[in-house]
């Protein structure tokens, strides 16, 4: 076969190259030009994750040259059991067969190995042992069990030009986030830059460093924490054969699987729809993988097929459903309003702990869980003071830096509720390190919703789980309350302040 390869390839001073099953089948004969051949796409090859494509490419080269870094390149990213060149001497005859494979252990930057070059003769390892060792050493790095091996496995890859240490936080944020989409995160990789590559993110060798990791430990995903647009996220897509996603849609993909109400399901769809739009291209294959996100609860699959301006229709009708529920929500409201019941208000970053600490206040039962965005549909319950004073208190969706424009806009009118309220009350997590900044977001946020005049209270939760309560109570104790929302005795301060507060603006607002 190599003399006939490297015959005809001289006769058509072309490349040659044959994709070769592990069976020994051929599965393409390719020609190519003089200095190089194009791969087809390897339908076969995609979504095997940490495994090896099954197929071995061995071509020609005419003008002398080794294994290039081109196909090198191809190797890594098909994911080919093997390249070989076969180099092709002046004569028409076989010279030497030159072979490379990858390295699934490397550590040193070395992706791949080359084997001592032969005459296509004298070939005497066992092509099927060798994948065998590869492959095994792959699987033996794998981590992820088989209860994992059904979920969604994904790298982590921040690209920022962010402070080293806001970077990091950001990243564990995402990891935070994908753990909430039920996303097993295999490895984190984050790259600091001034200046970003605006095609791929991130270098060409850097991409590769990521893909050989994926092999290593099986992943399936690539999870970006900075927004992608559609070009970026096609090509990172065909350079790596993985699936890619940002942050966004994460998001997005946590909103759709929590979102449990007619109005908190017409928004999350909203939200996706809008975030699509701009993405459509005339690339189907590109579309679908786009807008599948965390396993398949990305809008259906045959809304994928639709075009623009049905989209725009069903934008329209959503828009109007969204109107109805909500003049219902008006008018339930109304009804609140005419007994004349005060409103408190719990805000604050995801995972703070409102759900928490509003089930603790009422003996409810609401969800309340360590994942972000546990809550979506607001929620509302009575609440009796010591004084007897009765109040509602509501609990919303938490925030979240970054919060995705389509999704502030869709649930706008979920957040416009809180214009109601008569107090509110920001939760804080005192045991997330970054809660500065959340408070900052946070605050930021309820200034951009024009609730400025609405009195604040801060609450700083989960105090039982500082280091130092007693110290970080003096320090913080100044800016507002300090609680634990799982040990109801340390509410009764909060209590009064609230009641006081209430008071107060009850009077100025009848004054
Ligand atoms: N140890 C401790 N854990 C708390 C406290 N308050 C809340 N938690 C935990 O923090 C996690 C998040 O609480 P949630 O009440 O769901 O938070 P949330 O603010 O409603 O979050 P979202 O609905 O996601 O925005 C849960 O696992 C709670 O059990 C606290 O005071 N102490
Ligand atoms: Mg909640």
């Amino acid at each position: 076969m190599a003399r006939t390869l490297c015959q005809i390839s001289s006769e058509l001073n072309r490349q040659l190259g044959l994709l070769v099953q592990r069976s020994g089948k051929v599965e393409a004969v390719i020609v190519g030009t003089h200095t190089q051949v194009m791969i087809p796409h390897l339908e076969s090859s995609r979504a095997s994750g940490g495994r090896l494509s099954g197929l071995r490419l061995i071509h020609t080269h005419l003008a002398g040259e080794d294994i290039s870094d081109e196909d090198l390149m191809d190797l890594l990213f098909l994911r080919l059991d093997f390249i070989s060149v076969l180099k092709v001497a002046e004569d028409g005859l076989p010279e030497r067969l030159y072979t490379a494979h990858l390295l699934p252990g490397a550590t040193d930057g070395n992706n791949w190995s080359f084997l001592n070059p032969v005459h296509p003769a004298n070939q005497t390892e066992s092509v099927e042992e060798l994948i065998a060792a590869i492959e095994g050493e792959l699987g033996s790095r794998h981590q992820t069990s088989l209860v994992d091996k059904k979920k969604d496995r994904a790298i982590l890859v921040s690209v920022s030009t962010e402070k080293k240490l806001a970077a990091e936080e950001s990243l564990r944020e995402l990891e935070e986030l994908a753990r909430s989409a039920d996303v097993v995160v295999l490895d984190t990789v984050l790259q600091r830059k001034n200046h970003v590559n605006p095609r791929l993110i991130l270098g060409k060798g850097k991409l590769a460093d990521i893909m050989i990791r994926a092999l290593q430990v099986d992943a399936n995903l690539l999870i970006f924490n900075e927004e992608l647009n559609p070009s970026q996220i096609r090509s990172i897509t065909d350079f790596t054969d993985l699936r890619v996603i940002d942050r966004t849609q994460l998001i997005l993909d946590i909103f759709a699987s929590r979102a449990l109400s007619r109005e908190g399901k017409l928004q999350v769809e909203m939200a996706q729809l809008k975030y699509m739009l701009p993405r459509l291209s005339s690339r189907d294959d590109a579309l679908s993988r786009l807008t599948g996100g965390i396993g398949a609860r990305g809008p259906g699959e045959t809304k994928l097929e639709i075009d623009r301006r049905r989209i725009n229709d069903r934008l329209a009708r959503l828009g109007k459903e969204l109107k109805k529920v909500s003049e219902e929500r008006y008018r339930r409201r109304a009804k609140r309003r005419k007994k004349e019941l005060p409103v408190l208000s719990l805000v604050g970053y995801t995972n703070a702990g409102k759900s928490t600490l509003l089930n603790t206040l009422t003996n409810s039962d609401i969800i309340a869980e360590n994942k972000l965005f546990a809550t979506l549909d607001p929620t509302s319950r009575r609440l009796r003071f010591p004084t007897d004073m009765e109040v509602i208190i509501t609990d919303t969706v938490g925030f979240i830096r970054h919060l995705p424009e389509e999704l502030v806009q869709a649930f706008m009118a979920t957040l416009e509720e809180l214009e109601e309220a008569d107090l509110l009350v920001h939760v804080i997590d005192l045991s997330n390190p970054a809660f500065r900044q959340q408070m900052a977001v946070v605050d930021k946020i309820l200034a951009e919703l024009s609730l400025g005049d609405i009195p604040i209270l801060k609450l700083f939760n989960k105090i039982d789980l500082v280091e130092d309560p007693q110290m970080v109570r003096e320090i913080i104790g100044q800016e507002g309350l300090v609680v634990s929302a799982v040990k109801p005795e340390s509410l009764t301060d909060f209590l009064a302040e609230a009641e006081k507060l209430i008071g107060k603006a009850l009077e100025t607002g009848l004054g």
